[in-house]
């Protein structure tokens, strides 16, 4: 429906068209990033014939599309070739581990490798011959065992360990760790690493390591702390909650002896209580970039109009735009999220427009030349307000966000990227992400525009500066059409 192509976007990730979920094996791999997703080949909704759509981008914007990657066409994927992580092995060679939805809809995890590892693009993938190498251990329902992360290696056995989210039948969210020596014969590790009660399924579990202001891989980490305790590092436990579609983290200790993983808040109820962001975000996943040694961190960003309206427009679904990941060391107790760096390299028309009073009541329009794809960041109250973005009746529309700390000497600071049907926000530096979907009636192309405004009924708003950066995206058709 040419209608509403608008609503592609300029800078991020999206399939040529058809359903998208969860970003799948993230990988950097002889200088190309690859993004796997959970990709319907048949239409604009999610189906029980999932797929692995994959993508290769030198610069994580830029991105060429690539064949699916692997298709359910086996016993033990037929339901699904469901969500799963990449591992980089030291000789280089790269182990995916994915969920299989079988012929039964049993939930087992499944080894594929590429077929031609001198390839760059690693068009080809072929699954392992005996495939499944893992079922669910006794006591887990069968469609309650999903998403294996990244695994890494522990040099006290010498096994690979990697972890696995289900939920008992006390609906409490649940961690379970698998150690291997060859990726074929696996072992599941005594104990739970975590568990809270009352949370329901863990999908898409993430476990990683956060220190300093680089990223660090989970090897590296483990290496460390068997050395010399590991320092100031922390880990970083993610899992996506099924009960109610939210991506929740906590900030802790993992210890691989006692295969166990403490939250520093180790309030029960609180269990792992932090959003990643306050709108729509899921089924995210974060992997270790070794050329630029950084964490990025991708997330799903569905839509939020109506099924009906995907079909007639013939997709569905962003990823996030790929963000880094640290931990805040002036709080100490959250995560910055920050739109990797090679999203400034998009920034065309600059202009600044600070040192503005807006009196309360009053709305001030800002004057640029073109507004749907945009970066820019200002330092004064923000409202992140979905009820007046569209005049369609199919839309969830909410006002979404929350409390960011400000600490003394600091000023409060947004950054919004705009890009034609999403804004992504980020708040003092990335300590609080919003992302949402918008479906503008009038708001499109030539028709958008930025205004300030002041809804107060007597504070009036200094704004000490304020930047907007027109977007470019010309590179998104041209470069899809010339490869
Ligand atoms: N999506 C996949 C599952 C995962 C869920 C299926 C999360 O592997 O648990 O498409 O969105």
């Amino acid at each position: 429906n040419a209608m509403l192509q608008w609503q592609r976007t300029g800078f991020h990730f999206q399939p040529e068209k058809n359903w998208m979920n969860d970003p799948n094996g993230p990988v950097y791999y002889k200088g190309w990033y690859h993004l796997f997703y959970q990709y319907n080949p048949d239409g604009a909704i999610w189906g029980n014939k999932i797929a692995w759509g994959h993508a290769a981008s030198r610069d994580l914007l830029r991105w060429r599309h690539l064949p699916v990657a692997m298709s359910p066409d086996q016993w033990y994927d037929i339901n699904g070739v469901w969500s799963g992580s990449a591992t980089v092995l030291p000789d280089g060679r790269i182990v995916m581990l994915y969920t299989g939805s079988t012929n039964a809809s049993v939930q087992v995890q499944c080894l594929a490798f590429p077929t031609d590892p001198s390839d760059p693009l690693l068009i080809n993938w072929t699954k392992y011959e005996n495939n499944p190498v893992m079922y669910p251990p006794p006591g887990v329902g069968e469609k309650d065992f999903r998403d294996p992360t990244t695994a890494w290696f522990d040099g006290s056995d010498d096994t690979w360990r990697l972890v696995i989210g289900s939920k008992d039948d006390h609906h409490a969210g649940m961690v379970m760790t698998y150690k291997t020596k060859d990726f074929i014969d696996y072992e599941l590790v005594p104990g739970l690493l975590h568990r809270v009660p009352g949370t329901g399924m863990w999908e898409c579990i993430d476990l990683y390591p956060v220190g300093g202001l680089r990223g660090i891989d989970m090897t590296e980490a483990v290496a460390a702390a068997s050395n010399n305790g590991g320092g100031d590092v922390l880990h970083v436990m993610k899992e996506s909650s099924d009960d109610d579609r939210h991506d929740y983290y906590a900030l802790g200790r993992y210890d691989a002896a006692k295969n166990t993983w403490t939250p520093l808040d180790s309030d029960a109820d609180v269990g792992i209580g932090l959003r990643y962001d306050w709108g729509k975000f899921y089924a995210s996943k974060t992997f270790y970039d070794p050329s630029k040694k950084r964490r990025v961190l991708w997330g799903w960003v569905g839509e939020t109009d109506s099924e009906h309206a995907d079909v007639a427009k013939g997709w569905a679904s962003l990823q996030s735009i790929p963000r880094t990941v640290v931990l805040d060391t002036k709080t100490g107790s959250n995560l910055l999220q920050w739109p990797v760096e090679e999203v400034e390299t998009l920034r065309t028309n600059s202009t600044n427009l600070g040192g503005v009073t807006v009196e309360h009541g009053s709305v001030f329009p800002l004057s640029l030349h073109r507004a749907t794809q945009l970066d820019g960041g200002l330092r004064t109250h923000f409202c992140h307000d979905e009820t007046r973005s569209s005049h369609a009746n199919d839309i969830v529309k909410r006002v979404v966000g929350n409390i960011v700390p400000v600490l003394d000497g600091e000023e409060f600071s947004v950054r919004v990227l705009v890009d034609h049907s999403i804004v992504e926000s980020f708040a003092m530096g990335g300590r609080l992400t919003a992302t949402s979907r918008v479906y503008p009636t009038e708001a499109i192309y030539a028709n958008a525009g930025v205004y300030l405004f002041n809804n107060a009924t007597s504070a009036r708003v200094n704004v000490t500066r304020l930047v907007v950066h027109e977007m470019d995206s010309s590179y998104n058709q041209a470069y899809m059409t010339s490869l």
